[in-house]
């Protein structure tokens, strides 16, 4: 097998990265990068191949970065930060992308271990109080595997075995630290041009799991089907179109983090299960960590519930207690065709049909209803949630990538396509969609890409970072900030808790307000971008057209700062 030789263990592992096919390392530098930085310039000089080098500055920013190319690319990208101070900035951003099975190979230097001596021992004073007893014991949790590199023999093991590890079902990022001396040893030896060590293929869906459910389906009169995340494969999402409708089982998402049907699909009964919930006498649950608020509504007594998908206990969550009268792991598609063929027969046409016409119904009624809403807010001032939705419905390329941080309204802005809309994560830890979206448009530079974000988010993703990352490495996106001038969420949340109480019943209370707010637009502006506030309804049409025009045809970001109302 041809092979090349290199000189650091640092140049040889950009070289073996590129050769397993990563091509961009996000980055956050510190001491620890000095023979990274060496071997960056060794390998332009040699035209060697090595991932791209993305600077971020702000680990939050390279890690959002990375979780948005890695959502659209399906490609393991890797961030490298800077010791125990960078590690702890990044974990934020590690946990939103642990809890979406987003596969990424997170890196740290590890501060110099030897005082003296050798090629990157400790040079600066900041060297002996970085040092950690556990590093990695910051992001532990929230990965599949962590690991040092503690010599030059080992690198080509150590790698493949960490992207292995992060591709296998469930995904999911790993952590590897790379002290500064070992990465300026000489490398050891040839590694393969390709891995030996690749990430296991998933289980199939037992049969008679598969045989049971197929039973309590075939039986059920009002079968429901509740998703998060199953349409995270195009496949799958496919094959929810065709089983849903070739079964007559509606379909509602909750808190979706990737589309699992068509909006306009026949069988989307939309996004709050929870009136529905109560009726069902069947659930199938498919990539769904919560699928109903047990302090809000239960199922019925008699019904069944059935959880699916790659780790259908969610087992990473520390209590989670829905009942799961029958799992089954694997693959989504996988268990929608096991089922399909298991189900092939055993249902009456005749009842198909009529459950069809019901919920066609139930469709077209919740249609109305969310329509009259858009009616009466639709002048209102300061802008209502919903009308921003309808009006980003109405103007982006149906090819587009939406990247919400969970201020978009579902029920007012439609996707018809895989990849088109991707909701933040279930850990919801604030500040991710603006670098996601960046990461998107990396991923897929042709697609146009737009992240709207709340305020409180916006201010969370460091907005100078994101604009100057969006400026630098050509990635016009179009940022709709939902400005409320509230941490909106807490307030609602103040008021559910302490329903008539002394702080629902004014709106002056602290750490819910954010008053005398920068004005966002031009945050942008100054990162060389275009912006404007759009404080009228009736304007943000033509708003909308003028900012996406700059994006597509200037080639250059803009953001629109639009005051919303507190809903
Ligand atoms: C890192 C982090 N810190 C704090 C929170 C708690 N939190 C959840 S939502 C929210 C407010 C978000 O405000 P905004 O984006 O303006 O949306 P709004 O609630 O106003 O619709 C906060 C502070 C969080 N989820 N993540
Ligand atoms: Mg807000």
């Amino acid at each position: 097998m041809p092979a090349r030789k290199a000189d650091s263990v640092a140049t040889a592992y950009l070289g073996l990265l590129a050769e397993r096919g990563v091509e961009y390392l996000f980055g956050n530098a510190g001491t620890d990068f000095a023979p990274i930085i060496e071997a960056y310039a060794e390998a332009e000089q040699k035209g060697t191949r090595v991932p791209q080098p993305i600077l971020a500055t702000h680990e939050n920013l390279a890690v959002t970065m990375a979780h948005g190319y890695a959502m659209v690319s399906r490609k393991i990208p890797a961030v490298m930060v800077h010791v125990s101070v960078g590690t702890a900035n990044m974990v934020c951003a590690a946990m939103n992308a642990a809890r979406e099975n987003i596969a990424i190979l997170l890196t740290a230097g590890r501060s110099p271990i030897t005082e003296g001596g050798l090629l990157g021992s400790r040079d600066g004073y900041i060297h002996w109080a970085q040092e950690m007893y556990d590093q990695a014991g910051m992001i532990r949790e929230l990965v599949k595997w962590d690991y040092e590199l503690r010599n030059a023999e080992q690198l080509e093991t150590v790698v493949d075995r960490a992207l292995a590890i992060a591709a296998t079902e469930p995904r999911g990022p790993v952590y590897l630290s790379l002290p500064r001396e070992v990465l300026a040893v000489q490398a050891q030896g040839d590694h393969r041009t390709s891995t030996r060590l690749r990430a296991a293929a998933p289980a199939a869906p037992n049969r008679e799991a598969v045989a049971e459910a197929a039973q309590l389906i075939a039986r059920a009169k009002s079968p429901l089907i509740l998703s998060a995340s199953a349409g995270r494969n195009p496949a799958a999402f496919d094959a929810l179109a065709q089983f849903t409708d070739r079964f007559a089982i509606p379909l509602a998402q909750f808190h979706p983090r990737y589309l699992s049907l068509p909006s306009s699909h026949s069988m989307n009964l939309g996004y709050d299960p929870s009136s529905l919930v109560a009726d069902a006498d069947l659930i199938l649950a498919m990539e769904i960590d919560v699928p109903w608020i047990p302090d809000h509504v239960a199922p019925s007594e008699g019904c069944k519930v059935i959880q699916c998908g790659f780790d259908p206990l969610f087992a990473h969550i520390p209590i989670r207690g829905f009942a799961c009268d029958l799992g089954i792991t694997g693959s989504t598609a996988t268990i929608l065709q096991a089922l399909t063929d298991a189900l092939t027969g055993e249902v009456a046409e005749a009842v198909v049909a009529k459950r069809r016409t019901r919920i066609i119904k139930q469709r077209t009624s919740m249609a109305a209803e969310w329509e009259k809403t858009r009616e009466l807010v639709s002048m209102r001032r300061p802008i209502h949630p919903a009308w921003v939705s309808h009006c980003l419905h109405q103007a982006k390329d149906p090819r587009s990538i939406v990247v919400n941080e969970y201020t978009l309204r579902l029920t007012h802005c439609g996707f018809e396509y895989p990849d088109s809309y991707f909701g933040s994560s279930s850990a919801s830890g604030l500040g991710w969609g603006a670098g996601a979206a960046l990461g998107a448009k990396l991923a897929a530079p042709e697609r146009p890409v737009i992240a709207v974000v709340g305020d409180g988010a916006y201010l969370f993703s460091n907005p100078a970072a994101v604009h100057h990352a969006a400026a630098l490495h050509d990635l016009p996106v179009l940022f709709i900030v939902m400005n409320n001038a509230m941490w909106n969420a807490v307030r609602h949340f103040t008021s559910a808790m302490y329903p008539g109480g002394r702080a629902s019943k004014r709106n002056e209370s602290p750490f819910m307000r954010l008053d005398r707010l920068p004005a966002f637009e031009q945050i942008c502006i100054a990162a060389g971008g275009y912006g404007e506030r759009v404080e009228d309804p009736a304007a943000l049409p033509d708003a909308l057209e003028r900012a996406t025009a700059v994006v597509t045809r200037e080639k250059r970001q803009a953001l629109l700062n639009v005051i919303c109302s507190v809903e």
